[in-house]
């Protein structure tokens, strides 16, 4: 079992007070805080190696070139990776989807072709593929999910076609806190010749990941919700795959050889990582790994199992709670229906962004309004929650915390 009050002790801000009170940092699906030892690496490598990466022939670059390829495999030591050739860092989940709606679709889709995504699914796995609809007219066709917040995998198996090039779903929903069951959907996706983009912006830092077990084509992850920095994340990509697609951007390191002809692209994965690369964040988001993995995510993944079945089971005690998705979850989304504003149009909900503030008065950091899932919204009838999202530094008590202020708050309306 994880020792929580230590492990907070690797947290420094996690001991500050907000309003005079102790912080409850409760928006780790947001992001995450950061460890002691990812800022003392990043520091460290500013302070004592910094220099470009991969460019000069001098001691320093060198040193920072190693840094950097360290990182690179520790990320694939993490996913579980064949190669760190399929390992390309990117500045988060964002900018890797985007790769491959570009690039990947650029090389293999066209006009008619299908992209299947989901009704959960985040903005960022949404808007690239709209993007690419607008220059290219494929069609995106969108899997339902059950009233109990799950996907339909009926209706997922009938949404593929022969004009299926592509599915991208999520592993985890940053709203609904549900694990999809991601190995089943690439099978019946390979079954079809489809193959597969798996976001886990919120898997990553709470369960296991081997690409090569789930045997997904294509990962997408961001640092800084797995403990490590901001800008930087990771596009992992089956080696065969990647070798086929165009680059995305062009620049410094991603060419082989340029002419005002003719320009020919560097060898995996740097064909993909065009310009100065966030080298000193890679280090950081190595040292984040590294942190998690000397913690177990086998024994983070238990004992966030627990917190949040205490967490559903808590709030599931207050007046007038209703939970979005299936429980239990690190991730937990709300509204609160108050008896004295019953009557209204929306059912007497307590709006999510006053419940939000009010919240926060009390110390409690949560995140407010649609989480960037605007689409689950409209099928959920709702405008936006507020949700609590659990880290493995977080304790039963801060869950107390949290439903002890919600039902303060929710008697001021
Ligand atoms: N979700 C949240 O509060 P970036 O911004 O690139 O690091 O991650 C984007 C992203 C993609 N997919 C999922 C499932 C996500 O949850 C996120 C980020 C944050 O829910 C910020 S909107």
């Amino acid at each position: 079992m994880l020792d929580i009050q230590r492990i907070r002790t690797d947290f420094p801000i996690l001991g500050r007070e907000v309003y005079g009170r102790p912080l409850v940092y409760l928006d780790n699906a947001a992001t995450t805080q950061k460890p002691r030892c990812v800022v003392d690496a990043m520091t460290d490598e500013y302070l004592n190696v910094n220099a470009n990466v991969h460019r000069g022939v001098h001691y320093l670059s060198q040193q920072a070139t190693d840094l950097m390829e360290q990182a690179r495999e520790t990320v694939r030591r993490f996913i579980g990776a064949r190669s760190t050739a399929e390992v390309v860092f990117t500045r988060g989940t964002t900018e890797s989807i985007n790769l491959v709606a570009s690039s990947f679709g650029q090389a293999f889709l066209g006009e008619g072709d299908e992209v299947v995504i989901t009704e959960m699914e985040h903005h960022s796995n949404i808007v690239p593929w709209q993007l690419l609809r607008e220059r290219t007219g494929i069609k995106i066709k969108v899997c339902p999910i059950t009233d109990e917040g799950r996907l339909d995998l009926e209706a997922f198996v009938r949404l593929l076609s022969s004009h299926t090039r592509l599915v991208s779903v999520t592993a985890v929903s940053n709203v609904l806190g549900t694990v999809n069951p991601i190995k089943e959907i690439i099978a019946i996706a390979h079954a079809h010749d489809v193959p597969v983009l798996i976001d886990a912006a919120q898997a990553a830092p709470h369960m296991p990941i081997n690409v090569q077990e789930l045997d997904c084509d294509f990962l997408a992850l961001s640092g800084h919700k797995v403990y490590g920095p901001t800008g930087i994340g990771v596009l992992y990509g089956k080696e065969a795959l990647l070798e086929q697609m165009p680059p995305y951007m062009g620049g410094g390191e991603m060419i082989g050889k340029v002419s005002f002809e003719h320009t020919t692209w560097n060898e995996l994965p740097y064909k993909f990582e065009a310009g100065t690369p966030d080298y000193v964040a890679a280090t950081g988001l190595a040292r984040a790994l590294d942190y998690v993995t000397s913690i177990g995510i086998d024994e983070i993944e238990a004992y966030e199992h627990q917190l949040g079945t205490y967490a559903y089971e808590q709030l599931m005690q207050i007046e007038g709670m209703n939970i979005y998705g299936p429980a239990p979850s690190p991730v937990v989304s709300f509204n609160i229906v108050s008896p004295s504003l019953q009557g209204r149009a929306d059912g007497g909900l307590i709006h999510h962004l006053d419940l939000g503030t009010l919240l926060d008065r009390l110390g409690i950091a949560v995140r407010t309004g649609h989480h960037c899932a605007e689409p689950l919204m409209h099928r959920l009838g709702i405008e936006g929650t507020v949700r609590a999202s659990f880290a493995l530094y977080n304790s039963r008590e801060e869950v107390d915390s949290l439903c002890d202020a919600i039902r303060r708050v929710a008697t001021m309306f």
